[in-house]
């Protein structure tokens, strides 16, 4: 397919009406963010002005639904996928502007929390890439996620008005408003039920193109941003009481206003539960108004649309299409059951129970009684199938009830009513059949996938490391960037010594940048030589970034203790947020600015050893991050980590993993081969059995000198000026009443042991560039356009 034409004279008409309508005189008189918008806006109009591309029909249509879409700025990766970064570029130079300047002012949309939100935004660049119709449907946050300082190292946080109203990028289509109804009564009487909400609100589409890289298809990511019916209560309007006018039961912008700062917990609050009741009506409303504007029957939906749940966050969908086929449409039960439940496809991304969503059966009634009743149908209709297998086992029928104890069990209610179930790394879709759905597995084994995760090569690699992509680009003589697989001839090159100075110079070159980069931002001087050895992911206890820090602490007191010893110089970087209310999180991240704050000061360690954490990380930042590692830091608890992503992304830019047998972590390592990864820890089966035999923290601590002295120096107050409770949480959680549940002790020699070989490895540069190579090498698989792929064939087109 042919990508689009840049028409130089209708950009510079487009640029012209952009500061015009600023009520400038001319071009040069704008700001640099004012370029941004202008060049934005000039570029969005186009991009809408283009003939589309039209999709293809034979493909089931794609519903993506994510109460997250962390998709980072837009206009440098739009630009890229246009294939009209160089021609902008020269359209530009006449006013001296510099695309990669301006590219800097946009603000983050910061519109998810990490793993799971990020994904989303991947898969939507390849499913427009590979050609799969597609459209993501989502929330128009005001709020994304908050903005992170740190004060005297303690995590502090501002709200993230990300400014939606001027975002140049988005186009609002009032035709297709949607009204959405919550509270109220049900009446009506069997077969004839009708539910008659207390208040109505209105969901605006408000839409971001998604575009295809370099084959002239666009297709819209659809937010949903929340408004009154009526601005105003006419009677009150009418008495003069116009400023209590517009007061209505519950204030309809409160609903779209913020983004829940939680990852990998659940909330349980009314307000989440109205938010994701709100984008599901709302997009299950366009699907069948899009279906049924095509003229065809409901009964042919599940052959034409695919909603894919991200996650359980919009599960309440499935009982919504059911009202609007029974309700609305006056479909029978059987005929709305079977069309639903062939309708929708569920993503699991955890299997922490505490992630596991729940919601309290009698919010859910009041906010939703037609739901309720629904999903109470639905658990007879499951009763049916669970006493047809296990005649008379009430065991199991506690087990997979959707309503239980008073609690709604959303992932239940995804497995139950939909067509598919995958998990998002091949250990863990296995956990997902072992730990987690065993029961459902047996009842329908043929509704359990797996499909590993994946990340776009275009802002992965081409936008964030232009310099390793030119590198590629000059070795490689097929397009790469969308057939990822072909990195795999860049293996020959790992033994050339030409091509690994190459290599390593831009690894060089961006760890300078990244350097400079950080000075600006943090005021610490860090050395490019060092190693760069990076953690960049969401602070949780399963993660275990206390681990890495007790890794620092016994470094710094080798150096002290013994200054001629051989240490290799490095500088650990950590960028992370701790959701607002986790205390323990925020706990570690103080731990770490502590001790980072005495390492950085102590002049017996000079520049061997430094850490950073850098403030406020999010897409942008990662994207300076990752192509300036060396060292990639994966260190959760086997069997905690669904997949990861960052991972990817950091051994697709040539760092080496250090690693537990984790998520995606086993498939890199089957991918880079046990010479080019770090792999330490406790395996699943040996978590288990270390769980199942009684595992006391306080056991491993004994055995370890090296881990006393590090425990030690947080207990005495070493890095808190004396103040022996600073790291209390971090403390409690390692100690004997905490009962270390992710088992830092427990794999603290490993760890060490693993740090012993990346410095002996990195000892010899050109065995450490050759390991990098590799990895860049044979991490094709790790692209999202082969995950979508595998969506298609055993998900979204496959029969069913
Ligand atoms: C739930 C209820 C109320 C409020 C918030 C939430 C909530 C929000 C976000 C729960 C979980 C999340 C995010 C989870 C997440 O990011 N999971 C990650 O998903 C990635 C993509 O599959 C995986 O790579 C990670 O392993 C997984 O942790």
């Amino acid at each position: 397919m042919a990508q689009s034409a840049f028409d130089h004279a209708h950009f510079i008409h487009a640029l012209t009406r952009q500061w015009q309508r600023f009520g400038l005189k001319g071009a040069t008189e704008m700001t640099r963010s004012q370029w941004w918008q202008a060049i934005s806006g000039a570029l969005s109009d186009l991009l809408a002005a283009q003939p589309a591309v039209p999709p293809a029909t034979s493909l089931r249509h794609v519903n993506y639904l994510s109460m997250e879409f962390l998709i980072g700025r837009l206009t440098g990766n739009n630009l890229l996928n246009l294939g009209w970064y160089e021609a902008v570029n020269a359209a530009l130079a006449p006013y001296h502007i510099a695309l990669s300047d301006v590219l800097e002012e946009e603000v983050d949309p910061a519109l998810g929390n990490g793993g799971l939100g990020r994904l989303a935004a991947c898969f939507l660049d390849s499913m427009a890439t590979v050609g799969q119709p597609a459209t993501g449907y989502g929330l128009n946050y005001q709020y994304g996620l908050f903005r992170q300082s740190f004060v005297d190292g303690a995590q502090h946080e501002a709200p993230d008005d990300w400014q939606r109203d001027r975002y140049p990028w988005f186009s609002h289509n009032a035709a297709l408003n949607v009204q959405v109804g919550f509270g109220g009564k049900v009446t009506g009487e069997a077969g004839n039920l009708r539910w008659q909400p207390a208040v109505l609100l209105l969901g605006e589409a408000w839409d971001l193109p998604v575009v295809g890289y370099q084959n002239g298809i666009t297709q819209p990511l659809r937010l949903w941003q929340a408004k009154h019916t009526h601005p105003f209560d006419l009677t009150r309007f009418n008495n003069g009481d116009f400023l209590k006018a517009e007061q209505q039961g519950i204030d309809a912008e409160k609903l779209t206003k913020v983004l829940y700062p939680n990852d990998n917990h659940q909330a349980g609050k009314k307000l989440r539960l109205m938010q994701q009741y709100f984008q599901c009506a709302c997009a299950v409303a366009d699907i069948l108004r899009r279906h049924q504007q095509a003229g065809r029957p409901l009964a042919a939906l599940p052959d034409y649309e695919v909603i894919q749940l991200n996650d359980t966050h919009p599960a309440i969908a499935i009982p919504e299409l059911l009202r609007v086929l029974l309700d609305e449409h006056q479909l029978s039960w059987d005929e709305a059951w079977h069309i639903t439940s062939r309708t929708f496809a569920y993503t699991n991304h955890t299997l922490m129970p505490e992630a596991l969503e729940r919601w309290d059966a009698r919010l859910l009634r009041g906010l939703l009684p037609r739901h309720m009743m629904l999903i109470k149908q639905i658990d007879a209709w499951l009763k049916k199938q669970v006493v047809r297998q296990w005649p008379g086992d009430e065991a199991k029928w506690a087990k997979l009830a959707v309503v239980h104890n008073q609690q709604v069990r959303m992932a239940n209610l995804c497995v139950v009513g939909g067509f598919a179930v995958n998990g998002v790394a091949a250990l863990h879709s296995q956990l997902v059949q072992t730990d987690l759905f065993p029961e459902y597995r047996q009842l329908w084994p043929q509704k359990f996938h797996n499909v590993t995760n994946g990340i776009t090569p275009r802002r992965w690699i081409h936008q964030c490391n232009p310099a390793l992509a030119a590198l590629i680009d000059s070795q490689l003589d097929k397009p790469w960037l969308n057939d990822l697989d072909a990195l795999i001839d860049l293996e020959r090159y790992a033994d050339e010594a030409q091509f690994r100075a190459a290599f390593q110079a831009i690894k060089q070159q961006n760890k300078v940048a990244l350097a400079h980069w950080i000075a600006a931002r943090t005021g610490i001087a860090i050395d490019p030589s060092a190693m760069f050895d990076v953690q960049i992911k969401r602070l949780h206890e399963y993660k275990r970034q206390h681990l890495t820090l007790l890794h620092i602490i016994a470094l710094w007191q080798r150096l002290v203790s013994d200054p001629q010893a051989s240490q290799v110089p490095r500088v650990v970087l950590f960028g992370a947020k701790a959701a607002p209310g986790y205390y323990l999180a925020k706990n570690i991240i103080y731990a770490i600015n502590k001790v980072a704050e005495t390492i950085n000061q102590d002049p017996r360690v000079g520049d061997r050893l430094k850490v950073v954490f850098v403030p406020d990380y999010n897409v942008s930042v990662a994207e300076k991050l990752i192509p300036a590692a060396d060292l990639s830091e994966q260190t959760s608890t086997a069997g905690k980590e669904a997949s990861g992503t960052g991972n990817m992304k950091l051994a697709l830019n040539g760092a080496l993993t250090i690693g537990t047998l984790d998520g995606a972590n086993v498939e890199i390592a089957e991918q880079v081969g046990s010479d080019n990864i770090f792999i330490f820890g406790h395996t699943v089966e040996q978590v288990n059995a270390l769980k199942a035999k009684g595992y006391a923290p306080q056991k491993w601590r004994k055995k370890n000198k090296t881990l006393d002295r590090a425990l030690r120096a947080l207990e005495d107050g070493t890095f808190s000026q004396g103040d022996k409770h600073a790291f209390e949480a971090l403390l409690h959680s390692l100690g004997p009443e905490g009962g270390d549940p992710y088992l830092v002790l427990a794999d603290f020699a490993s760890y060490l042991e693993a740090q012993a070989r990346v410095e002996a490895l990195w000892q010899d540069q050109e065995a450490w560039t050759r390991a990098a190579i590799l990895n860049t090498a044979r991490c094709g698989m790790f692209s999202s356009d082969r995950a979508i792929r595998d969506y298609q064939q055993r998900i979204w087109q496959a029969s069913r």
